[in-house]
């Protein structure tokens, strides 16, 4: 207790500092003094702080964890976080998603769709946790047990939310006053399952190319590669060698038969594809004329195009998993998973595949079935948000049109569904918004350079402040000087007709 109250002593010491102007020495005092950290209903060990200045904004930086238990598996558990408390503290807090299977805590700074300028750079503390499990990225071995499975499904958000929010109350001395969430790929699924488990939880959310159901989009991948295997040839290992199936000059021939088809139906040749409900292309267009095999695919190939970026289906003809959209990135081979006509990179597991027939049915079994674990985890399932929304609480979606792993198009659907299935007088415009983003890759990267954007600004104006978003701006690494609005689905950016191609004014947001 005596603990307790001398850091609550110490976060009014802050506040009186901070009001005068503290210095770094006394400021770095009272991080120091937070290695004391006690909080009633948490069994909370802080492992250090670490007071950073210098570097930005300075901020106290507190790493530790809680929950600690023996799992059912025999092992150690317990919920790693890490949060910075900055001294100019804006009176919010955000935490911050995680990646792949988790297991690790990121450096605390909300750079999910924050632009140039992170989260913690803006005054927010921020919380980042490993949700409950320490592990390699990849390392799915915590679900023997239990609990860790569960925090790993959403629990452990709402547990380091409920933390992280009486952390800022004791070392401040007062509340956040609004709360958010900001994450990409888990992170984003983690941000649906705060929307739709525990919607009292966050004022506004950003979810960003959700991992929604990555048995499905696995499965669709998987069924895609024994599609691409069908036409491969043999290579010197003794498996089909995909690298083979198309050269670079296919692929091209691909892209360019693609942006020929849909790059002008937003109103400028400019590489990218903004207008992507309109884009119908035929890869059979690309067949070689009798006579001829330059410069175009044989048939086989461009059966395998189509099948790469049709719904995959089940034995009755019903989507099993939606279509990856057409789009500049397919060929990409700077991101971290390479497009999707690049089936032969032997990086990612999921591809590590020789089959040369598939069942769908049989593949949906297992993922659905066979793991209802996994069923607890996706969020494709849970659609009605009207706690979330009737509370007042904003969510921003967003996904790259290039993602090689999880489709925009299962972005797409589920956002139409949520809106459908969520009964409120509050229409779905004033609480949920989805944002398409052309070119880029899974959270990131991709040709289309469109990877910064600042949607943190226009959540908390929607939340703080009641303005909707709109258009939101993005611009990014290639090429540099190029700017595009990004616009709420379903609209998109269409160019009005005259002005500088590279700017985003020069842009107009149209359905
Ligand atoms: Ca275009």
């Amino acid at each position: 207790m005596r603990t307790l109250l001398s850091a609550t002593a110490s976060a009014l010491l802050l506040m009186v500092q901070l009001a005068y102007g503290a210095s770094d020495q006394s400021a770095g005092a009272t991080c120091k003094a937070a290695r004391a950290l006690e909080l009633p209903g948490f069994d909370v060990k802080v492992a250090g702080t670490d007071y950073v200045s210098g570097k930005g904004p300075s901020y106290c930086l507190v790493n530790g964890s809680f929950e600690h238990r023996t799992g059912a598996d025999g092992k150690p558990y317990a919920i790693g976080f890490s949060i910075a408390l900055p001294d100019d503290w804006s009176g919010r807090f955000l935490v911050q998603g995680g990646g792949g299977l988790n297991g690790v805590v990121k450096p605390p700074i909300g750079d999910v769709a924050a632009g140039a300028n992170t989260a913690l750079a803006r005054g927010f503390a921020v919380i980042s946790h490993d949700s409950g499990h320490r592990g390699e990225v990849w390392d799915g071995s915590f679900k023997a047990d239990q609990i860790a499975t569960l925090n790993f499904a959403g629990w452990s958000v709402e547990k380091v939310t409920v933390l992280g929010k009486a952390i800022v109350s004791n070392y401040y001395g007062t509340s956040a006053h609004h709360s958010y969430f900001a994450g990409c790929s888990t992170g984003g699924r983690e941000a649906m399952t705060s929307a739709q488990r525990f919607p009292l939880l966050f004022d506004g959310i950003i979810a960003g190319a959700p991992a929604i159901r990555t048995g499905r989009s696995n499965m669709s991948l998987a069924q895609k590669n024994v599609a691409m295997n069908r036409i491969s040839p043999v290579g010197t290992d003794g498996v089909p060698d995909r690298s083979a199936a198309f050269s670079d000059a296919d692929r091209k021939l691909v892209l360019s038969g693609i942006l020929n088809a849909c790059d002008k139906l937003d109103g400028i040749e400019d590489g990218m594809i903004a207008n992507a409900s309109a884009c119908k292309f035929d890869p059979s267009s690309l067949i070689c004329a009798s006579g001829t095999s330059k410069d175009c695919l044989r048939p086989e190939q461009a059966k395998v195009v189509a099948e790469i970026f049709s719904p995959t289906l089940d034995a009755s003809g019903r989507t099993a998993y939606p279509a990856f959209p057409y789009d500049s990135g397919i060929m990409s081979t700077t991101d971290a998973i390479p497009g999707l006509m690049r089936f032969d990179d032997k990086r990612n597991r999921q591809f590590a595949n020789h089959a040369l027939t598939f069942d769908v049915d049989d593949a949906i079994e297992k993922v659905d079935v066979d793991d209802p674990q996994q069923r607890l985890i996706n969020v494709d399932q849970w659609t009605d948000l009207s706690s979330f929304a009737s509370k007042g609480s904003k969510i921003i979606f967003f996904h790259g049109m290039s993602d090689p792993w999880f489709s925009a198009n299962d972005t797409i659907d589920f956002f139409n569904r949520m809106k459908k299935a969520t009964k409120t007088n509050i229409p779905a415009d004033d609480w949920a918004r989805l944002y398409l983003v052309p070119g880029m890759s899974h959270c990131r990267g991709g040709p289309g350079g469109l990877e910064k954007f600042d949607m943190l600004t226009k959540l908390v104006d929607w939340v703080e402040n009641g303005k909707a978003p709109q258009s939101v701006d993005a611009g990014g690494a290639a090429p540099a000087d190029r700017t595009r609005p990004l616009c709420p689905y379903p609209s998109y950016a269409h160019y009005k007709g005259e002005g500088d191609a590279n700017n985003a004014a020069s842009f107009e947001c149209r359905r």
